[in-house]
């Protein structure tokens, strides 16, 4: 069995627990100390807090009860990064070229600030010149209005409100199109897809107060420590009343290992932290299907010799009889899958996974946690399917203290799906927005980010508008993404901080700079709330208090609603500028749309802890084909979709622990002992021996895809690093230039970018 809390010696490492001291170092490093001041502190003190504004980082959930900082390390980060006293205004956009600042890193582009005034692209000068809002409103809406609307792309990062987004796909619909790409697309969508078609429900099934009754955990490919730290709470809550955790994952993250909680001093001054994982499974990447044939193998044997023995059953078969399809085959499969196959692809010895099994089968209620290490892959569907198949085994499903919870990504990115951001009509109730607002909306499917992309790649695509985010970086294919993007007509991007998607520009180009989450949202009828829907389904309220970054800053819903009203005829039924003036108007059309999950949506909408939009697969009401939960067989044992081969390695792409997606904070990938550099390649040292690579050496990652095309990516310093056999490690965005456009889960198309098939070149 693997030691969680040891490092193999002679590779980079840690040796801190997760929080502790060196997360309030991590905030002091990047801020200096500055960032202490009475104002911050305040600001932060409001943070996740009923009446407060909502962290603009992860999607964890928001207790009803806080702590005195309901923040983390990463959170305090991202509020503290919306808070620059940096501005990035028309002087700074005089003095540097658009093609000179292509130059600029991804941290040095967003430590110029905060985007100050709406500014227009100007080929002429290859500068941003300061337009008026106004000018820039009308200036797109010409764009738009001469351009067939279905060759128009509406893409949304996860960030923005409920009010925003809801309105924001209407828009899209009155315009003409469904072509909603959202960051959900290279995220979760695996889960929107793949756990829907397994359980009916495109969300998780646990609620906060299941994690206070479970008898263990199993997590899948989630880095809690860095990337949703808040839930370290719960989760040390948990171990301390026994609950038993189990982890799967290729690399060693701290934050599975250990977690000393900046909440408790005193725990902290005696230098205590609290053991999480108490097995943690080095599985190979992609090799969970794997991992999960050989614990529901275990499983079914124990249930044969419990019955032999005991003349009981350990499985579930009440649960089974009456709520599973297609358990036969299951066990068929999982019979005819020898230990030697799931030993080869899971990289997991068969007495480990036995040991996993026995905590599952020792347990009452458990719960299966999981993130971007199951849903990046071309087989992520069909994992999710493995792992519904393993929490079915035992009832785990649908069950108090019981069920599966995939931990979303950006803040809002789960509640813009459910309030109509989705490029198919079928998942928006079109006799409702035919009856509000006197239409009809367009009936075909539109395109999501890989359409997206490959409409922009075959030039059928002319426009761009960004809610946020960095597409162009974070998309697969950059080589071939940037070069096409430069053919489209007219490009939009709305947001905080300047980033390399508004450098790649398309013939005419705006930048309209908005409101951050903690700051106030002044309109017509006064200081507004935004809300937001976290990954356990609860709907929170948001309110900003800080003085915005600059006067010209107009909210995301007052954007949109500009360019809409701009664009679109006019209609009594669309009333934009009301909107704009009243969010609780907004929140009315959404509880009109909606009626089952916003139920009196603006009185409930600042409930402490936030409301439950509700899950019929928590009540075990099934939607699915069978109206059952689907057991469903995998294709084979291999998420990855290519064969082994010598010198072809699986590439993870990691984030580390000084960054949010694209946003660089610092250099400093703390918890995994990496510092000062981005431009690393991760790799064992036997990988190294076998490949006659010496540590500090500088190498190439080429693409080993058979496709024809050249992908590479230079300059990477070999770093000795604890991954197993046959994979290496190296950064997003940096390396996404390797992922090709085509290589995503086969179900849901989310790129896998976590197992690519690379080669080094020395
Ligand atoms: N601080 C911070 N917080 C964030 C973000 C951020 O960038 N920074 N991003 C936000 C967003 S949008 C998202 S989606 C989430 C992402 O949060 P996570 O879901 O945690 O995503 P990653 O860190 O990309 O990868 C998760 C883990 O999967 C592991 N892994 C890789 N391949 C495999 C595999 O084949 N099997 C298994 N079992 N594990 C594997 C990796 O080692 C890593 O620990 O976090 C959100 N929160
Ligand atoms: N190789 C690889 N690629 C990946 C991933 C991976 O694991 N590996 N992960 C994928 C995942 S999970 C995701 S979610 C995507 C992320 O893709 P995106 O969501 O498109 O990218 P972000 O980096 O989150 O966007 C950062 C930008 O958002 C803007 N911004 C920040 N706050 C606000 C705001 O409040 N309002 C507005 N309007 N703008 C704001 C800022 O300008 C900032 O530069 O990347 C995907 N790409
Ligand atoms: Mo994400």
């Amino acid at each position: 069995m693997s030691d969680p809390t040891r490092q193999d010696e002679n590779t980079v490492h840690y040796e801190g627990p997760a929080g502790g001291w060196g997360s309030l170092k991590g905030i002091s490093r990047i801020y200096g100390k500055e960032w202490a001041t009475p104002a911050t502190l305040e600001t932060l003190a409001r943070q996740n807090k009923p009446g407060g504004f909502m962290c603009v980082s992860c999607a964890w959930t928001k207790p009803k009860h806080p702590h005195a900082f309901e923040f983390c390390e990463n959170g305090a980060k991202a509020t503290l990064w919306e808070l620059t006293s940096r501005r990035c205004g028309p002087d700074f956009f005089a003095e540097h070229s658009v093609t000179e600042l292509q130059d600029w890193s991804d941290y040095d582009l967003e430590q110029s600030g905060r985007l100050t005034h709406p500014m227009r692209y100007d080929p002429a000068t290859d500068k941003y010149l300061e337009v008026s809002w106004d000018e820039a409103f009308e200036g797109i809406a010409t764009e738009l209005k001469a351009i067939d609307p279905k060759s128009v792309i509406f893409y949304a990062s996860g960030r923005a409100s409920l009010e925003t987004s809801y309105l924001y796909a209407l828009f899209a619909r009155l315009y003409g199109h469904n072509n909603l790409p959202d960051s959900s697309n290279m995220c979760h969508e695996t889960t929107s897809v793949g756990l829907k078609k397994v359980t009916g429900s495109p969300v998780g099934t646990c609620v906060l107060d299941d994690f206070d009754k479970c008898d263990a955990i199993f997590f899948f490919g989630q880095n809690t420590g860095q990337n949703s730290p808040r839930f370290l709470h719960p989760l040390q809550d948990a171990v301390r009343r026994g609950c038993r955790i189990v982890t799967f994952n290729p690399v060693r993250e701290k934050g599975l290992i250990a977690f000393a909680n900046p909440q408790e001093p005193a725990a902290m001054l005696a230098g205590k932290e609290t053991r999480i994982s108490e097995l943690f499974l080095q599985v190979r990447p992609s090799g969970d299907i794997a991992a999960m044939m050989g614990l529901c193998k275990h499983v079914m044997a124990r249930e044969r010799s419990h019955l032999a023995e005991a003349h009981r059953h350990l499985l579930d078969l009440d649960f089974i009889g009456q709520h599973c399809h297609g358990f036969d085959d299951f066990v068929e499969r999982i019979d005819a899958t020898g230990w030697d196959e799931i030993e080869r692809e899971s990289g997991i010895a068969r007495a480990d996974l036995e040991k996993a099994a026995d905590i599952y089968c020792d347990a009452h209620k458990v719960i299966g946690i999981y993130g971007m290490g199951v849903t990046q892959h071309v087989h992520g569907s069909q994992t999710i399917g493995m792992f519904v198949n393993f929490l079915a085994l035992r009832g785990n499903l649908g069950r108090e203290g019981a069920g599966i919870s995939p931990v979303r990504g950006h803040s809002n990115v789960q509640g813009q799906r459910t309030v109509g951001i989705s490029e198919k009509p079928e998942l928006v109730p079109y006799d409702k927005l035919k009856d509000l607002f006197g239409f009809d909306p367009p009936p075909e499917k539109g395109m999501a980010t890989v359409e997206a992309c490959k409409g922009i790649l075959d030039g059928s695509v002319h426009a761009f508008i960004g809610l946020g985010g960095n597409f162009v970086r974070a998309i697969p294919e950059r080589g071939k993404m940037e070069e096409a993007w430069r053919k489209m007509w007219a490009t939009v991007q709305i947001a905080t901080k300047l980033n390399r998607s508004h450098l790649i520009n398309g013939k005419a180009a705006w930048l309209l700079p908005c409101l951050g989450r903690s700051e106030k949202d002044m309109q017509a009828s006064g200081a507004q709330t935004v809300t937001m829907e976290d990954s356990l389904s609860m709907i929170h309220g948001s309110r900003g208090h800080r003085k915005p970054a600059s006067e010209h800053l107009m909210s995301e819903l007052a954007i949109i609603a500009g360019i809409a009203k701009a664009t679109l005829p006019t209609n009594p039924k669309v009333k934009w500028d009301e909107w704009r003036g009243d969010y609780a108007k907004v929140r009315d059309l959404i509880e009109a749309t909606y009626p089952d999950k916003f139920e009196k949506f603006n009185e409930r909408m600042l409930t402490p802890g936030g409301f439950y939009k509700g899950n019929p697969a928590r009540e075990r009401i099934w939607k699915t084909e069978s109206g059952k939960v689907e057991i469903t067989v995998p294709d084979g044992l291999n998420a990855c979709g290519f064969a082994d081969k010598p010198g072809r390695y699986r590439l993870i792409t990691l984030r580390s622990n000084d960054q949010f997606n694209t946003t660089i904070y610092g250099f400093s990938d703390r918890m995994r002992g990496i510092e000062g550099r981005r431009d690393v390649l991760l790799i064992s040292l036997d990988e190294m021996a076998k490949a006659n690579l010496a540590e500090g050496q500088v190498v190439a990652l080429e693409t080993d895809a058979e496709d024809g095309v050249h992908r590479e990516v230079a300059g990477l310093t070999v770093t000795p690093f604890d991954l197993p056999p046959g994979c290496v490690g190296a950064y997003y965005p940096e390396a996404n230039p390797l992922v090709p456009l085509d290589h995503h889960d086969c179900l849901s198309k989310t790129p896998a970018y976590k197992s690519v098939p690379v080669r080094i070149r020395p």
